[in-house]
């Protein structure tokens, strides 16, 4: 054991926190990446053609292999249907089964094709909303195919001026296409519901805010929660409120985390918000140390996935740094004393209660992750030695 960890591990004790808890708990936790995250992105300017990137879904599932070889906490890729359309899925999962991954949530894309121009599941021709539904059921099947349980919604439904759409009726036909959807799934898959107050619509958007999405899971039943997208709030929103509202409803499904400073910027996890994301842990983790078992089964079942599509990096260690940060922003959270907190809170000791969860946050947890990774035997340090491993190099040969 290393000095570092010696005298991280006797602060830690002084300070009464359960150390083996900690490790356990950033042993199993889980963050699954996008495939489309490992391809060629870019603004509405620019996308900007690397070379190495993958040609075909085949290889994103290779690169989304190495950054769990790398990280050991990523084994599951989700993916985008059509982005990620092949012809046999069965095939698809025994490669990604080959190389140590398996599919994550499948996310149906409403929003690529001319016929969507003014809406999917909203749109106020019904031959439209009846293609649009014609995928959602689609992708239960390919998620049944692939073993995936999350099928991942997210509608760029919306106007750019007033009185464009009937935007009561359209929130009924979102509902009509989402419930026959619901009636397909197995009883072990959850359809997960995301939301976003702008873009690419620009006056209104059909699921604007959390609000909006947790009304419609709510209508549909209890395999339908919420998704949190880091990036989809306006300026200033307390996303760490959401959270804790959302998970004391039992309605908290799943996050796509990312970084922003202005819009929907899709940066780097935790590049420029380190302490919003650890919030959102600090909330997670009071929950899931809650006394009512319920609260306590969401908080654990929480699908954690990043959302993120780099226009200038390398996108493969752009993807490891992302889970790092997450990783380290969760151990710092581990490292909350909740009694203390609690008890601040009882004495109504303001200053106490906000020093009691900053202090975490203010805390090196290198030497602990150090030791976690040697524990879960990864490289200690994932960034470098994924550089040093040639890979990067090595799929240049893709052209
Ligand atoms: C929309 C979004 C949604 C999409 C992804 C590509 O902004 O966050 O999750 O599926 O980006
Ligand atoms: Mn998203
Ligand atoms: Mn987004």
């Amino acid at each position: 054991m290393d000095r570092a960890y010696k005298l991280f591990e006797e602060q830690q004790l002084a300070r009464g926190i359960d150390l083996k808890q900690v490790h356990e708990k950033l042993k199993s936790i889980r963050i699954e990446t996008p495939s489309w995250g490992y391809v060629n992105q870019g603004t509405r300017f620019k996308t900007f053609e690397k070379m190495g990137m993958p040609r075909n879904t085949y290889e994103k599932m290779e690169d989304a292999a190495q950054v769990h070889k790398f990280t050991g906490i990523c084994p599951a890729v989700a993916l985008h249907i059509p982005w990620d359309k092949v012809e046999d899925y069965t095939n698809l999962k025994e490669h990604a089964g080959s190389l140590g991954i398996s599919m994550g949530a499948i996310n149906p894309n409403l929003f690529q094709e001319n016929e969507y121009m003014l809406g999917s599941v909203c749109n106020i021709d019904s031959k439209i909303r009846r293609k649009a539904t014609e995928h959602l059921l689609e992708c239960v099947d390919i998620a049944k195919t692939v073993g995936s349980d999350v099928l991942s919604l997210w509608f760029a439904d919306g106007t750019n001026y007033p009185g464009q759409g009937p935007i009561r009726q359209r929130v009924q036909w979102m509902y009509e296409c989402l419930k026959e959807t619901y009636d397909a799934l197995t009883p072990n898959m959850r359809m997960l519901i995301e939301y976003k107050f702008y873009e690419p619509a620009f006056y209104h958007t059909d699921l604007a805010d959390w609000g909006m999405a947790f009304n419609m899971a709510n209508k549909l039943g209890k395999q339908a929660e919420v998704l949190v997208d880091t990036g989809h709030h306006a300026q200033g929103t307390n996303i760490e409120h959401i959270v804790a509202y959302l998970i004391g409803e039992k309605k908290l499904g799943g996050f796509h985390f990312n970084s922003r400073k202005y819009g929907d910027d899709d940066l780097i996890v935790g590049s420029v918000n380190p302490y919003e994301l650890f919030l959102i842990f600090y909330q997670i983790l009071d929950a899931a140390a809650d006394q009512d078992p319920a609260i306590q089964t969401t908080a654990n079942n929480i699908a954690y996935m990043i959302d993120q599509s780099h226009n200038i990096e390398d996108k493969i260690p752009a993807m490891i740094r992302s889970v790092l940060n997450v990783q380290t922003q969760y151990a710092k959270a581990l490292l909350v004393n909740l009694a203390e907190v609690r008890a601040a809170q009882e004495k109504q000791d303001v200053l106490g209660a906000e020093q009691a969860v900053r202090e975490a946050f203010e805390m090196d947890v290198t030497p602990l992750l150090r030791a976690v990774r040697e524990e879960m035997g990864v490289p200690c340090d994932p960034m470098s030695a994924y550089l040093q491993s040639g890979y990067g190099i090595s799929i240049l040969s893709r052209g």
